[in-house]
Protein backbone atom coordinates (compact mmCIF):
# COMPACT_ATOMS: atom_id res chain seq x y z
CA UNK A 1 0.00 0.00 0.00
CA UNK A 2 1.11 3.81 -0.60
CA UNK A 3 1.90 6.15 1.36
CA UNK A 4 1.95 9.93 0.86
CA UNK A 5 3.57 12.31 2.86
CA UNK A 6 2.93 15.94 2.08
CA UNK A 7 5.58 18.34 2.75
CA UNK A 8 5.64 21.08 5.09
CA UNK A 9 8.67 23.48 4.70
CA UNK A 10 8.72 26.31 7.25
CA UNK A 11 11.48 28.35 5.46
CA UNK A 12 11.35 31.64 3.24
CA UNK A 13 13.36 30.32 0.70
CA UNK A 14 12.67 26.52 -0.52
CA UNK A 15 12.45 27.01 -4.21
CA UNK A 16 8.39 25.40 -4.75
CA UNK A 17 7.10 27.57 -1.83
CA UNK A 18 9.22 30.53 -1.68
CA UNK A 19 8.33 31.05 1.64
CA UNK A 20 4.48 30.79 1.83
CA UNK A 21 4.57 29.04 4.92
CA UNK A 22 7.36 30.70 6.95
CA UNK A 23 4.55 32.05 9.33
CA UNK A 24 3.62 29.38 12.00
CA UNK A 25 -0.36 29.57 11.98
CA UNK A 26 0.31 29.22 7.81
CA UNK A 27 2.19 26.12 8.40
CA UNK A 28 -0.03 24.13 10.59
CA UNK A 29 -3.15 25.58 8.45
CA UNK A 30 -1.50 24.34 5.55
CA UNK A 31 -0.20 20.37 7.15
CA UNK A 32 -4.13 20.17 8.37
CA UNK A 33 -5.55 20.80 4.67
CA UNK A 34 -2.97 18.29 3.48
CA UNK A 35 -4.44 16.12 6.27
CA UNK A 36 -8.01 16.61 5.05
CA UNK A 37 -6.80 16.02 1.46
CA UNK A 38 -5.64 12.40 2.39
CA UNK A 39 -1.86 12.59 3.58
CA UNK A 40 -0.69 9.70 5.79
CA UNK A 41 2.59 11.35 7.05
CA UNK A 42 3.63 15.18 7.19
CA UNK A 43 7.49 15.98 6.69
CA UNK A 44 7.93 19.23 8.26
CA UNK A 45 11.28 21.18 7.46
CA UNK A 46 12.98 24.54 8.67
CA UNK A 47 15.98 24.21 6.57
CA UNK A 48 15.68 24.64 2.45
CA UNK A 49 18.28 21.82 1.04
CA UNK A 50 17.38 23.63 -2.56
CA UNK A 51 20.92 23.62 -4.86
CA UNK A 52 23.04 26.56 -3.30
CA UNK A 53 20.67 27.15 -0.67
CA UNK A 54 22.25 28.79 2.73
CA UNK A 55 22.88 26.74 6.02
CA UNK A 56 20.38 27.72 9.14
CA UNK A 57 21.39 27.57 12.46
CA UNK A 58 20.10 25.21 14.83
CA UNK A 59 18.03 27.83 16.96
CA UNK A 60 16.43 29.06 13.56
CA UNK A 61 15.36 25.83 13.01
CA UNK A 62 13.88 24.94 16.08
CA UNK A 63 12.11 28.23 16.50
CA UNK A 64 10.79 27.83 12.84
CA UNK A 65 9.56 23.78 13.10
CA UNK A 66 9.08 23.26 16.93
CA UNK A 67 5.27 24.86 17.04
CA UNK A 68 4.14 23.68 13.93
CA UNK A 69 5.48 19.88 14.30
CA UNK A 70 3.65 20.35 18.20
CA UNK A 71 0.36 21.43 16.56
CA UNK A 72 0.37 18.73 13.94
CA UNK A 73 1.32 15.51 15.99
CA UNK A 74 -1.41 16.12 18.37
CA UNK A 75 -4.52 14.66 17.66
CA UNK A 76 -5.58 11.75 15.64
CA UNK A 77 -3.88 13.30 12.03
CA UNK A 78 -1.41 11.87 9.82
CA UNK A 79 2.11 10.97 11.27
CA UNK A 80 4.31 13.65 11.57
CA UNK A 81 7.78 13.51 10.34
CA UNK A 82 10.93 15.84 11.01
CA UNK A 83 13.23 16.87 7.98
CA UNK A 84 16.46 17.69 9.08
CA UNK A 85 19.81 16.53 9.89
CA UNK A 86 20.62 18.27 13.35
CA UNK A 87 20.23 16.45 16.82
CA UNK A 88 18.76 19.27 18.60
CA UNK A 89 15.74 19.93 15.82
CA UNK A 90 15.00 16.13 15.70
CA UNK A 91 15.04 15.79 19.57
CA UNK A 92 12.61 18.61 20.32
CA UNK A 93 10.34 17.45 17.28
CA UNK A 94 10.64 13.68 18.80
CA UNK A 95 9.64 15.51 22.73
CA UNK A 96 6.72 16.92 20.86
CA UNK A 97 5.06 14.29 18.99
CA UNK A 98 7.61 13.78 15.55
CA UNK A 99 7.46 10.00 14.84
CA UNK A 100 10.12 10.12 12.15
CA UNK A 101 13.24 11.69 11.13
CA UNK A 102 13.88 12.48 7.46
CA UNK A 103 17.60 13.36 7.14
CA UNK A 104 18.82 14.11 3.59
CA UNK A 105 22.13 12.97 4.83
CA UNK A 106 21.32 9.89 5.93
CA UNK A 107 22.85 10.48 9.28
CA UNK A 108 26.12 11.75 7.85
CA UNK A 109 26.03 15.40 9.20
CA UNK A 110 25.63 14.41 12.59
CA UNK A 111 25.99 10.67 13.49
CA UNK A 112 24.86 11.00 17.00
CA UNK A 113 21.52 11.54 14.98
CA UNK A 114 21.72 7.60 14.67
CA UNK A 115 21.88 7.14 18.45
CA UNK A 116 18.97 9.64 19.04
CA UNK A 117 16.34 7.81 16.55
CA UNK A 118 17.64 4.43 18.30
CA UNK A 119 16.90 5.74 21.76
CA UNK A 120 13.23 7.46 20.59
CA UNK A 121 12.83 4.11 18.61
CA UNK A 122 11.10 6.59 15.78
CA UNK A 123 11.15 5.78 11.93
CA UNK A 124 14.06 7.07 9.95
CA UNK A 125 14.36 7.89 6.38
CA UNK A 126 17.97 7.36 4.78
CA UNK A 127 18.28 10.09 1.73
CA UNK A 128 21.40 9.78 -0.86
CA UNK A 129 23.16 12.77 -1.75
CA UNK A 130 26.16 13.32 -3.89
CA UNK A 131 28.24 16.18 -2.58
CA UNK A 132 26.20 18.67 -0.13
CA UNK A 133 23.73 20.94 -1.30
CA UNK A 134 25.82 23.90 -1.81
CA UNK A 135 27.40 22.19 -4.06
CA UNK A 136 25.82 18.89 -5.08
CA UNK A 137 24.57 19.80 -8.70
CA UNK A 138 27.96 21.04 -10.05
CA UNK A 139 28.43 18.70 -12.42
CA UNK A 140 27.33 14.99 -11.13
CA UNK A 141 29.19 12.42 -12.22
CA UNK A 142 28.78 8.43 -11.25
CA UNK A 143 30.53 4.88 -12.21
CA UNK A 144 26.31 3.80 -12.46
CA UNK A 145 23.84 5.75 -10.98
CA UNK A 146 21.72 2.85 -9.32
CA UNK A 147 24.86 0.86 -8.58
CA UNK A 148 26.36 3.86 -6.69
CA UNK A 149 23.12 4.98 -4.41
CA UNK A 150 22.53 0.97 -3.88
CA UNK A 151 25.69 1.01 -2.62
CA UNK A 152 25.86 4.18 -0.59
CA UNK A 153 22.11 3.04 0.88
CA UNK A 154 23.78 -0.26 2.10
CA UNK A 155 26.55 0.88 3.78
CA UNK A 156 24.27 3.61 5.74
CA UNK A 157 21.80 1.19 7.05
CA UNK A 158 24.46 -0.86 7.82
CA UNK A 159 25.55 2.00 9.99
CA UNK A 160 22.06 2.67 11.31
CA UNK A 161 21.80 -0.76 12.84
CA UNK A 162 25.44 -0.43 13.99
CA UNK A 163 23.86 2.34 15.87
CA UNK A 164 21.27 0.54 17.14
CA UNK A 165 18.44 1.65 14.66
CA UNK A 166 15.76 -1.38 14.40
CA UNK A 167 16.10 -2.28 10.53
CA UNK A 168 12.05 -2.20 10.52
CA UNK A 169 12.03 1.46 11.27
CA UNK A 170 14.25 2.29 8.42
CA UNK A 171 13.29 3.75 4.93
CA UNK A 172 15.62 4.17 2.05
CA UNK A 173 15.32 7.21 -0.80
CA UNK A 174 17.30 7.72 -4.00
CA UNK A 175 17.42 11.21 -3.31
CA UNK A 176 15.77 12.47 -6.89
CA UNK A 177 17.46 15.69 -7.53
CA UNK A 178 20.79 15.55 -4.77
CA UNK A 179 23.48 15.68 -7.33
CA UNK A 180 21.84 14.47 -10.02
CA UNK A 181 21.41 15.17 -13.72
CA UNK A 182 18.19 14.92 -15.60
CA UNK A 183 19.14 11.68 -17.07
CA UNK A 184 20.10 10.42 -13.51
CA UNK A 185 16.94 10.88 -12.12
CA UNK A 186 15.31 9.21 -14.66
CA UNK A 187 17.49 5.98 -14.60
CA UNK A 188 16.91 5.71 -11.11
CA UNK A 189 13.16 6.02 -11.73
CA UNK A 190 13.16 3.24 -14.75
CA UNK A 191 15.56 1.06 -12.19
CA UNK A 192 13.81 1.92 -8.37
CA UNK A 193 13.35 -1.85 -8.32
CA UNK A 194 17.22 -2.50 -8.17
CA UNK A 195 16.89 -0.69 -4.47
CA UNK A 196 14.00 -2.53 -3.18
CA UNK A 197 16.75 -5.65 -3.39
CA UNK A 198 18.47 -3.82 -0.25
CA UNK A 199 15.06 -4.88 1.50
CA UNK A 200 13.87 -1.38 3.11
CA UNK A 201 10.96 0.09 1.87
CA UNK A 202 11.79 3.43 -0.77
CA UNK A 203 10.88 7.07 -0.04
CA UNK A 204 10.41 8.49 -2.89
CA UNK A 205 10.51 12.83 -3.34
CA UNK A 206 10.32 14.13 -6.73
CA UNK A 207 7.84 16.80 -6.47
CA UNK A 208 7.79 19.92 -8.60
CA UNK A 209 11.95 19.84 -9.12
CA UNK A 210 13.99 20.78 -11.58
CA UNK A 211 14.04 17.98 -13.97
CA UNK A 212 10.28 18.04 -14.21
CA UNK A 213 10.94 21.82 -15.22
CA UNK A 214 13.27 20.64 -17.79
CA UNK A 215 11.46 18.23 -19.34
CA UNK A 216 8.08 19.92 -19.30
CA UNK A 217 8.88 24.18 -19.46
CA UNK A 218 6.49 24.26 -16.54
CA UNK A 219 7.14 26.93 -14.31
CA UNK A 220 8.03 25.07 -10.04
CA UNK A 221 4.03 25.95 -9.03
CA UNK A 222 2.60 24.43 -12.88
CA UNK A 223 4.61 21.20 -12.05
CA UNK A 224 1.79 18.63 -10.84
CA UNK A 225 1.45 16.45 -13.96
CA UNK A 226 5.14 16.10 -14.16
CA UNK A 227 5.11 15.43 -10.17
CA UNK A 228 2.39 13.02 -10.27
CA UNK A 229 3.63 10.84 -13.28
CA UNK A 230 7.27 10.64 -11.78
CA UNK A 231 5.01 9.48 -8.90
CA UNK A 232 3.11 6.93 -10.43
CA UNK A 233 6.10 5.54 -12.49
CA UNK A 234 7.85 4.77 -8.74
CA UNK A 235 5.01 3.20 -7.04
CA UNK A 236 4.93 1.19 -9.95
CA UNK A 237 8.42 0.23 -9.67
CA UNK A 238 8.16 0.09 -5.41
CA UNK A 239 8.06 2.95 -4.08
CA UNK A 240 6.13 2.89 -1.08
CA UNK A 241 6.33 6.51 0.31
CA UNK A 242 5.34 9.60 -1.89
CA UNK A 243 7.03 12.55 -0.73
CA UNK A 244 4.61 15.44 -2.28
CA UNK A 245 3.34 19.18 -2.35
CA UNK A 246 0.15 18.43 -4.01
CA UNK A 247 -1.89 15.94 -2.10
CA UNK A 248 -5.07 15.55 -3.60
CA UNK A 249 -3.52 14.79 -7.18
CA UNK A 250 -1.40 12.44 -6.19
CA UNK A 251 -4.25 10.34 -3.84
CA UNK A 252 -6.07 10.18 -6.97
CA UNK A 253 -3.59 9.11 -8.91
CA UNK A 254 -2.17 6.48 -6.43
CA UNK A 255 -5.72 5.16 -6.30
CA UNK A 256 -5.74 4.39 -9.47
CA UNK A 257 -2.30 3.24 -9.77
CA UNK A 258 -3.08 0.87 -6.62
CA UNK A 259 -6.05 -0.44 -8.25
CA UNK A 260 -4.71 -1.16 -11.00
CA UNK A 261 -1.44 -2.76 -10.10
CA UNK A 262 -2.14 -4.12 -6.47
CA UNK A 263 -5.99 -4.68 -6.82
CA UNK A 264 -5.35 -7.14 -4.19
CA UNK A 265 -5.58 -4.10 -1.85
CA UNK A 266 -8.75 -2.82 -3.73
CA UNK A 267 -11.71 -3.32 -2.47
CA UNK A 268 -13.44 -1.62 -5.47
CA UNK A 269 -11.87 -3.90 -7.31
CA UNK A 270 -12.77 -7.04 -5.84
CA UNK A 271 -16.59 -5.94 -5.93
CA UNK A 272 -16.27 -6.21 -10.03
CA UNK A 273 -18.05 -2.79 -9.82
CA UNK A 274 -18.98 -2.14 -13.55
CA UNK A 275 -17.93 1.19 -14.42
N1 LIG B 1 13.71 16.53 -1.12
C1 LIG B 1 13.74 17.73 -0.53
C2 LIG B 1 13.78 17.81 0.87
N2 LIG B 1 13.75 16.71 1.64
N3 LIG B 1 13.64 14.34 1.81
C3 LIG B 1 13.59 13.13 1.24
N4 LIG B 1 13.54 12.01 1.99
N5 LIG B 1 13.58 12.98 -0.13
C4 LIG B 1 13.62 14.07 -0.96
O1 LIG B 1 13.64 13.88 -2.20
C5 LIG B 1 13.68 15.38 -0.37
C6 LIG B 1 13.69 15.48 1.04
C7 LIG B 1 13.69 18.99 -1.34
O2 LIG B 1 12.37 19.42 -1.58
P1 LIG B 1 11.58 20.58 -0.78
O3 LIG B 1 11.38 20.21 0.65
O4 LIG B 1 10.33 20.90 -1.49
O5 LIG B 1 12.47 21.86 -0.93
P2 LIG B 1 13.48 22.58 0.03
O6 LIG B 1 14.50 21.60 0.44
O7 LIG B 1 14.00 23.71 -0.81
O8 LIG B 1 12.70 23.05 1.21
Amino acid sequence: MGKIMGIVNVTPDSFSDRGAFLDPERAIAHGRELAEEGADALDIGGESTRPGAAAVSAGEELRRVTPVVEALAAGEGPAVSIDTSKVAVAEAALAVGAAMVNDVTALRAEPALAGLCADRGCDVVLMHMLGDPRTMQESPSYRDVVDDVKAFLAERIEFAVSEGIEEERIWIDPGIGFGKTVEHNLELHRRLGELAKLGRPIAFGSSRKAFIGKLTGAAVDRRVGGTVASNVIAYAKGARMLRVHDVRPMREALSVAEATLQPELNPRGSRGSAS
